[in-house]
Parts: structure tokens; sequence; C-alpha cells
């Protein structure tokens, strides 16, 4: 003779098999999953291992179930008897999210607050893990089979398929399982929409960006830098065009204020229909429609090839889409400025929110000869 009980108030429910009660609050009805048959009604005091009926032991006694020979009848605390006439095998499902623990189990006539029928949660403190979860690209494991799933493939993608917490860094694997490595990259959720990864940033420090000034090998081949905020950054060309899913351009200029050094509020400008494509030995970004001039030239300036030489090598220009030089120029050494700085030509036309440098900055900003030097000169793609 075995009785299960637990009492979790206001509710107490006690399983009691083999021609002993059951017992369970009246009128839980009958459910599916085992079936006994009505026989003697007990007393419910009977020869139980949790004898008071207070305690939460024992809780896992399904031992019997499924047995016709097993009568079965319910009773409420107050001795009283309900309908039940079917056992069930449940499993404890602290975070009620329909699935219990496997290690945790009790049969009872219904299936109480806080009880699951179904087992296989792996984490039973988080209702958003189960076996049926959603598993967002770039998440832990959430579905319990103990595999993480694979990383979002861009900004875009985390935005549409991941967890988004803001703007901020974000992992990602742009092509998947071909042979860009995963990523650490710097993710714009919220302008224009969002899903903006960022692929550069020169800054007002030179030292910062001297190690952008490379041939196109290094170019298309190594990440340099880091890419949060303040940071001289640039992800490998080779990524470019998997982060272009939408052929959609953004600089965003943060211009220096010429008083303290201090930044204003940043300027924003969107490209459109420029897809940039890689051979062996150059890089393109073509069918650029911009409110602005972006670039110049359809193909890439490196210190080793591209029609901007001079820009690069005589100007210190990071490798860019220009020549002769620039409207839109990364760094630039020369008449404008002593040292290389980011710098671009056209503050004064409306930016993404109809703003142009007289708003962000009032007359404070830093200029030289019709161009306005920058702390920030960031390139997204989407
Ligand atoms: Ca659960
Ligand atoms: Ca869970
Ligand atoms: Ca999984």
């Amino acid at each position: 003779m075995r009785m299960g009980c637990y009492d979790e108030r206001p509710m107490r429910w006690c399983a009691l098999v083999g021609s002993l009660v059951l017992g369970c609050a009246a009128g839980q009805g009958a459910n599916t999953s085992t079936q006994g048959m009505l026989g003697e009604e007990g007393s419910g005091t009977g020869a139980g291992t949790d004898e008071d009926s207070d305690t939460d032991e024992p809780r896992s006694d399904t031992t019997g179930i499924g047995d016709a020979s097993i009568s079965v009848t319910a009773v409420d605390d107050a001795g009283s008897t309900g309908d039940c006439v079917t056992l069930v095998d449940l499993y404890r499902d602290a975070d009620g999210d329909g699935w219990g623990v496997t290690d945790d189990t009790m049969a009872a006539c219904g299936v109480p607050e806080g009880w699951a029928e179904v087992d296989g949660d792996c984490d039973d403190a988080d209702a958003d893990v189960h076996p049926e979860a959603n598993e967002p690209c770039g998440a832990a494991d959430r579905d319990c089979d103990f595999m993480a799933p694979p990383l979002c493939g861009s900004c875009l993608q985390v935005l549409a398929e991941g967890e988004v917490e803001g703007d901020g860094l974000y992992s990602i694997d742009p092509d998947g399982d071909g042979a860009l490595p995963p990523t650490q990259v710097w993710c714009d959720m919220t302008t224009d929409g969002g899903g903006w990864t960022l692929v550069q940033r020169t800054v007002w420090d030179p030292g910062q960006t001297a190690p952008l000034r490379t041939g196109f090998a290094s170019w298309r081949d190594v990440t340099v830098g880091t890419p949060s905020a303040g940071n001289g950054y640039r992800l490998q060309g080779a990524a470019w065009p998997t982060l272009n899913v939408q052929l959609e351009h953004m600089l965003v200029h943060t211009i220096r204020l010429a008083a303290d050094g201090s930044s204003c509020d940043p300027l924003r400008y969107v490209g459109t229909e420029g897809s940039v494509s890689l051979t062996e030995t150059d890089a393109w970004l073509t069918g650029l429609v911009a409110p602005v001039t972006m670039t110049n030239e359809d193909q890439l300036s490196t210190l080793d090839g591209g029609p901007g030489q001079s820009c690069v090598v005589d100007n210190f220009g990071v490798p860019w889409f220009y020549s002769s030089c620039c409207s839109t120029c990364p760094t630039f050494q020369g008449g404008y400025w002593p040292e290389p700085h980011p710098m671009f030509s056209y503050a004064e036309t409306l930016d993404l929110d109809g703003n142009t440098v007289a708003q962000v900055c009032g007359g404070e900003a830093m200029t030289s000869m019709g161009f306005w030097g920058l702390n920030a000169m960031e390139y997204y793609l989407r």
C-alpha cells in the first residue's frame, strides 16, 4: 500500500494506490493518462508513509499506474469523495511553461498548478526554455537539445530573428559555415529602423587610424582594431558583401568642436542600391545612390592599388572608394590638417533627421577650408 501526498496550500492532494485512497481535490475531474477502477472507499488515513499528509513526501509514487486491478477513489481534505477515476503522471513545473522536470514526479487525478503532464524541461526556472521553445540565432540553448543555435549573420538578421538589446556589440558569423570567422561587431539598432553593421570607423586620433592604412590583401583579410565606440576599426573587407544585404549604406559623422575637441551630435546620411563586390585583386561599390558624395569612385583604393593612390599614399588616406581625393575622406592629411584626420565637405546638407551642422554644433565646429573635422566617421552596411 502506498500513499502519495503533498501539501501545497490551500489545496491538499493525496494519492493512495492499491485498495487505498487516491485523494485529490474534489471536482478536479478525470484525466486521460491512467484509468483506475472505482473501488472501495477508504478513509484516507491508511498506512501511507506520510501519515499526516502535511509534508511533501512521497511525491513520486507512480508504481501501479495502469494496473486495472487498482482501485482508485478521490477524497478531498475533508475526506469527502470526488469523482476522480484517473491517475495522471505529473512532473514538477516550477516556471509554468507546461514542461516539467524529469526527476520530480507524482501521480494525481488532475493537474494542479505547478505541475505538468510532460517532462523534458532543462531549465525549470526559465519559462522561455523548454523542448519546443523558439531559439533565436545567437542565443543560448533554449530547446533543451543542449546545442546552441548558429550565430546571426548580420546586425540586420539579429534585428529580425535574434535578441536585440539596443545599439552595441553583437557576435555574428557573416557567412555562416563559410570561411569567415565569427566576429564581434557594433550594431546600430535604432537609426532608420536599425539593423546596421559597422564595418569601418576612423577617428580624430591619428594613432588609432594608422593601422587601417593597408594594401588590398590586408584590407580583405584582416580585421583591424575593436568595434566599440571611440576606437579605430575596420572589419575585414571579405565580410562586407555578406553584410550588404539590402544594398544600403550609412555614414555617421560626429563633428569635432573647435573649442575643446568634444563631439557634436552625429549627422547621418544613407545611400541605397550600392552593391559591394570583391574580385581577387579589387573591391567595388557600384550603383550607389546617395544624397551626398559618399564615394566618388566605384573602385576601392588601397596602399597598393586603385585610382586614389595619391589620396592613400600622399595624403595618408584610409582605403576608400575615391580618387583626387574626396568629399568623404576617412582620413586626410595635407593642407587641411598637419596630421591625418577624418573630414567631410557636406555638413550643410540635410541629414537623415533634417539636421545640418548648424543644428548639431552651432558655430563651434572644427573646420578647415570648407571641410569639417570629425571625431568619428562611421561606415555601416545593411
Ligand atoms: Ca517548466
Ligand atoms: Ca523552462
Ligand atoms: Ca538548442
